[in-house]
């Protein structure tokens, strides 16, 4: 049987074929996983936003607040600055708020995201500001990145902005990595706005990853309505719960699709045909949460100079310059 037929909804037929060897790999390593980046098709993405809105998860309103109350004096730390990075933008309400407050007229933005849906808004949310120019990577942090710095540097500074703690997603050794990746892409002087979500006490966590309206089930357990559909499987989405834990020693909470009985589950387009224990889990995503203490050596030890932070309950916004 041919690939062809599972291309349809969209992707290329290469980023499907990714996709495809993603979830046979993660599927099979002990314990089963699935990559958290997979959670932002259309549906996903539109649940993310409603995540945002809601009382219990309040890392995108206080960074928003964070973002308008202080955007004026991070531009008046750093050198003119003509080029901005967003990585994983999301709806771009963030960067309208932080570029109101750029100085210079006619700067490029570069908007990378694997999520078409979030590319659209956050473009169309930019659209209203004329005088810069916006250009859309579809891709990967690290392939957008490159692309970024294949195109050669502009006449001023470059900032790379990634907020909302989506740098929670990497684990440690893969976060020291795309930092250096970032200060890579960059040349000294340029500089990036780090937003991290904080350790704070363990229901709060837990309240803003398994909300009293099942918003985060729903986003969780969308990645296995989306592997049905893309990739030919046969989940049984009704015989799976969310999850969300506290990993204390880890320093992440962590979400879970957690198998409600013995089960077998087949997904063609990846070649996998899996039995689930009663109570065995795919761990779908890993948000770490940080102290302040540990953002310098973090940012250090990438190439990055902290020159100035800012906080508000139980967040923080980091602005670091490239040595
Ligand atoms: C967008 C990755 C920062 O980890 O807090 C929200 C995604 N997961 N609720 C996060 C998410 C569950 C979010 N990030």
């Amino acid at each position: 049987m041919s690939m062809r037929r599972f291309v349809a909804s969209g992707p290329s037929e290469a980023s499907c074929r990714d996709f495809a060897e993603d979830v046979a790999y993660s599927l099979a390593q002990s314990p089963r996983q699935l990559p958290s980046r997979y959670l932002y098709d259309e549906l996903g993405s539109s649940l993310f936003e409603a995540i945002c809105r809601l009382p219990w998860y309040r890392i995108a309103r206080i960074e928003q607040s964070l973002l308008r109350s202080h955007a004026n004096a991070i531009f008046s730390c750093l050198p003119p600055v003509s080029t901005v990075v967003e990585l994983g933008p999301g709806s771009g309400e963030k960067l309208v708020t932080l570029l109101g407050a750029l100085p210079a007229r006619g700067a490029t933005v570069h908007l990378v995201d694997v999520s078409p849906a979030a590319l659209d808004n956050a473009a169309s949310a930019l659209a209203a500001s004329s005088s810069l120019t916006v250009a859309t990577h579809h891709a990967t942090y690290e392939e957008g990145l490159a692309a970024i710095g294949r195109s050669g540097a502009a006449a001023g500074q470059t900032l790379v902005v990634f907020l909302g703690s989506n740098i929670g997603n990497f684990d440690p050794p893969g976060t020291d990595t795309l930092l250096r990746g970032i200060r890579a892409a960059l040349g000294p002087g340029d500089a990036l706005l780090l937003g991290t979500d904080l350790v704070k006490p363990e229901p709060e966590l837990l309240l803003a990853y398994d909300d009293p309206l099942g918003v985060t089930a729903a986003f969780n357990l969308n990645l296995l309505v989306r592997v049905n559909r893309e990739l030919g499987g046969d989940f049984d989405v009704n015989q799976f719960s969310h999850r969300a834990v506290w990993n204390a020693p880890e320093s992440r909470v962590e979400m879970h699709l957690v198998s409600r009985s013995r089960q077998r589950v087949q997904v063609r387009g990846s070649r996998i045909d899996i039995t689930f224990e009663a109570g065995e889990s795919i761990w779908t995503e890993s948000s770490y949460k940080y102290r302040t203490d540990d953002l310098a050596p973090m940012l250090g030890r990438a190439g990055f100079k902290v020159i100035g932070q800012w906080q508000e309950d139980g967040f923080a916004l980091t602005l670091a310059e490239a040595r």
